[in-house]
């Protein structure tokens, strides 16, 4: 939205292809029960207009998946962007017409259109994916998906609920489908770290003091590593004592949010300052679920803290002291068929009457693929990315002129507040497509020099982390046979922004350009 916005602005004709029946991307599809932001409201909007900010007004401290589609649909509203939107369409091919400069982009609905600019934003986590389960075509009851829920909701009143997956979207899911379903058994692969949202009414004292601050703190959230607000401690958990190190946790517990990794600078880079932040974790699991075989099961312990996205929750652990909910694991005994009514594992059978599958997405690279695009030469996409995603800065592909990719692989994008991240890359691509208008540059291109080198240092940062320790999605490792590579850059939403910036000012250096 806030591309077509800025494309406008520059005075150039726009079609936008969506979809959705409406705006918002990602809180458009994912209405499950529970469906919130894990970053808070007032950092989790746009910043591109002063009066939009201010006018706008947040009820909660973390916005409801609800509150934040009637925010998208007000923005698109208020620059009238709809009249440029293609609702209902899936784009199904885009192909580079080397002749003469120009994507031809077609859709399911016939469209053909040709455009000398091609950009996607088809987000990082919406080729949803559901596990290849045998029978799952043969089950009786519904099934659905969390990031495709039915718009007119669903009433687990009465029912037996399999839900399979404990990622955030489990996580949030479970506590409330737990509220009113009969029973409801919880499959589980990996446990995840979870720390509390607390989430509470917006105080309007705190709304204030942000809108009247905003624009040191959105260049603070700018400048920052993930695009947030919170307190980051540089200081190392292994120098402080025992006490100091409890009582820090403690409060930022008190506190809630994934600010909860801030508590020192080491926790992503370091084995034993994480292990001591995930046994904190752990410590609490084992306080609040009363079944102590529960609790074990409960407590991650394959991964370190923070490798794989931290879950913000509310009540999720407690809501396992249930008499309605159990939990199966299913890495000790696995899922092996669905049946016509239920779950079967190697253990036994589960009779259920729905299914909520929280498995997960084809993430990043799933979405750009799904476009089927072809580039210079006839090379397509999906072949050149055949062992995992190559991208100068996560703006380009080599190969592919013209084609902008908003927070693809290479980029900050999903280790980042994605609003802040989202901005910049508009920001980056409006201004480079003016740059080659008044420059009357008709190509630019990543060099594969560039692309080389930019690939080898969003891998080289990766390996001073602890992410590549753990089976995430941000490495691919989700989906079978998906080239195991760490596809975003985990070097800092601020450092990131100033080599962007550089790049630009540099004439575009480490592109090609042609007239
Ligand atoms: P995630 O975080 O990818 O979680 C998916 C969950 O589904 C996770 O617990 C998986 O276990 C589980 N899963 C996936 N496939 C299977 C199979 N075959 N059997 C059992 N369990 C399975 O997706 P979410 O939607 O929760 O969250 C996505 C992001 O959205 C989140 O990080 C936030 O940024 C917002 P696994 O861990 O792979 O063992």
């Amino acid at each position: 939205m806030y591309m077509l916005h800025r494309l406008r602005g520059l005075g150039l004709s726009v079609r936008v292809f969506e979809t959705g029946d409406g705006v918002g991307g990602t809180w458009y599809w994912n209405r499950y029960p529970g469906a919130r932001c894990d970053v808070e409201s007032m950092e989790y909007s746009y910043s591109f207009d002063d009066r939009l900010e201010q006018e706008w007004e947040w009820t909660e401290r973390y916005p409801s998946q609800p509150e934040i589609l009637r925010y998208a649909d007000h923005v698109a509203d208020r620059f009238d962007l709809r009249r440029d939107i293609q609702f209902g369409t899936r784009v199904t091919r885009a192909a580079y017409d080397e002749a003469s400069g120009l994507w031809r982009v077609e859709t399911d609905r016939g469209d053909v259109v040709a455009a000398r600019y091609l950009i996607t934003a088809v987000g990082c986590l919406s080729a949803a994916r559901v596990p290849d389960f045998p029978g799952a075509a043969e089950f009786r009851g519904p099934s659905f998906h969390t990031g495709r829920w039915p718009h007119d909701g669903v009433d687990f009143s009465g029912l037996r609920v399999a839900v399979i997956g404990t990622g955030s979207s489990g996580i949030q899911a479970i506590p409330v489908i737990a509220e009113q379903a009969e029973h409801v058994t919880v499959f589980q692969r990996t446990p995840n770290y979870s720390v509390p949202a607390h989430n509470r009414p917006m105080e309007p004292e705190y709304q204030g003091w942000v809108k009247a601050n905003y624009p040191d703190l959105r260049r603070r959230m700018r400048e920052s590593h993930v695009g947030l607000l919170g307190e980051f401690n540089p200081t190392s958990a292994l120098e402080v004592s025992d006490e100091e190190r409890t009582r820090e946790f403690e409060t930022r517990w008190t506190k809630g949010g994934i600010s909860f990794l801030g508590a020192y600078g080491d926790i992503p880079v370091n084995p034993r300052a994480n292990e001591l932040a995930a046994q904190f974790v752990r410590s609490k699991i084992r306080e609040t679920v009363g079944d102590p075989r529960t609790a074990e099961l409960l407590s991650p312990r394959d991964h370190p803290i923070g490798s794989k996205r931290i879950c913000v929750d509310t009540g999720y652990y407690a809501t396992y002291n249930r008499p309605n909910v159990t939990l199966v694991d299913v890495r000790a005994d696995p899922i092996e068929e669905i049946t016509p009514t239920g779950v079967r594992t190697a253990a036994g059978r589960h009779d259920v009457d729905m299914i909520v599958y929280a498995t997960g997405y084809d993430a990043m690279t799933g979405p750009l693929l799904g476009l089927d695009i072809t580039g210079k030469g006839g090379l397509s996409l999906r072949r050149k990315w055949e062992a995992g995603p190559r991208t100068y800065l996560g703006l380009m592909s080599a190969g592919f002129p013209n084609l902008f990719t908003i927070t693809g692989p290479g980029s900050p994008s999903v280790l980042s507040n994605m609003i802040v991240s989202i901005e910049q890359h508009v920001d980056w691509i409006a201004r480079c497509v003016a740059w080659l208008r008044e420059k009357d540059v008709t190509a630019i291109d990543a060099d594969p020099l560039a692309e080389d080198a930019w690939t080898a240092h969003v891998n080289e940062v990766a390996q001073f982390t602890l992410y590549l320790q753990a089976d995430s999605w941000y490495l691919g490792a989700n989906v079978p046979g998906k080239p195991r590579v760490f596809m975003p850059y985990v070097g800092g939403v601020g450092a990131y922004r100033l080599k962007c910036d550089q790049v630009a000012a540099d004439g575009y250096e480490g592109f090609v350009l042609s007239s």
